[in-house]
């Protein structure tokens, strides 16, 4: 089983995650959920590689960059979900399957956020499961490829 590499890019303001906002976004931070991934994607035989950006620019460059570097990308684009039409023509363009996450529900939330640029180009959304939406993304990426490349 070949080591597949997944690209984990986490949008603006989720670097306040644990600090603001509890009663929305719960008590774990970003690096707990990093470092359940790092656990997860070794019983996985897979590699996780994690960056959280404040900058949309800076996320396109992480997309455009994994051409070739990495098989998949797990992504929480935060509040550019719902307005970057720049991040969905990166990962069109890059062609990489990509799994959507977010800690709540984006469907029981306000309005505007019902709206994800990114969900028609990515392989699947979960959403509402805390920190959990992250491990069950890995999970479903990872089976996804595997899927992908055994036969
Ligand atoms: O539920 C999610 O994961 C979201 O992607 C989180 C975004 C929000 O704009 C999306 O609609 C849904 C917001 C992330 C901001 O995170 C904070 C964490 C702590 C304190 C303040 C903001």
């Amino acid at each position: 089983m070949s080591l597949l590499r997944i690209l984990v890019l986490h949008g603006p303001n989720l670097n306040l995650l644990g600090c603001r906002e509890t009663g929305i976004y719960g008590t774990t931070t970003l690096a707990d959920i990093d470092n359940q991934l790092t656990v997860l994607a070794a019983q996985l035989k897979c590699q996780v590689i994690s960056l959280q950006s404040n900058h949309e620019g800076t996320l396109v460059d992480a997309i455009q960059a994994a051409m070739g570097e990495y098989d998949g990308i797990l992504i929480n684009a935060a509040a550019y979900t719902h307005t970057s039409v720049a991040l969905r023509d990166a990962l069109a363009a890059v062609n990489l399957p990509t799994v959507e996450v977010h800690l709540s529900n984006i469907y029981r939330r306000d309005t505007f956020r019902h709206q994800s640029y990114i969900a028609a180009i990515a392989i699947g959304q979960i959403s509402g499961f805390g920190a959990q939406s992250y491990t069950l993304g890995l999970q479903a990426l990872v089976d996804h490829l595997r899927q992908q490349t055994s036969c």
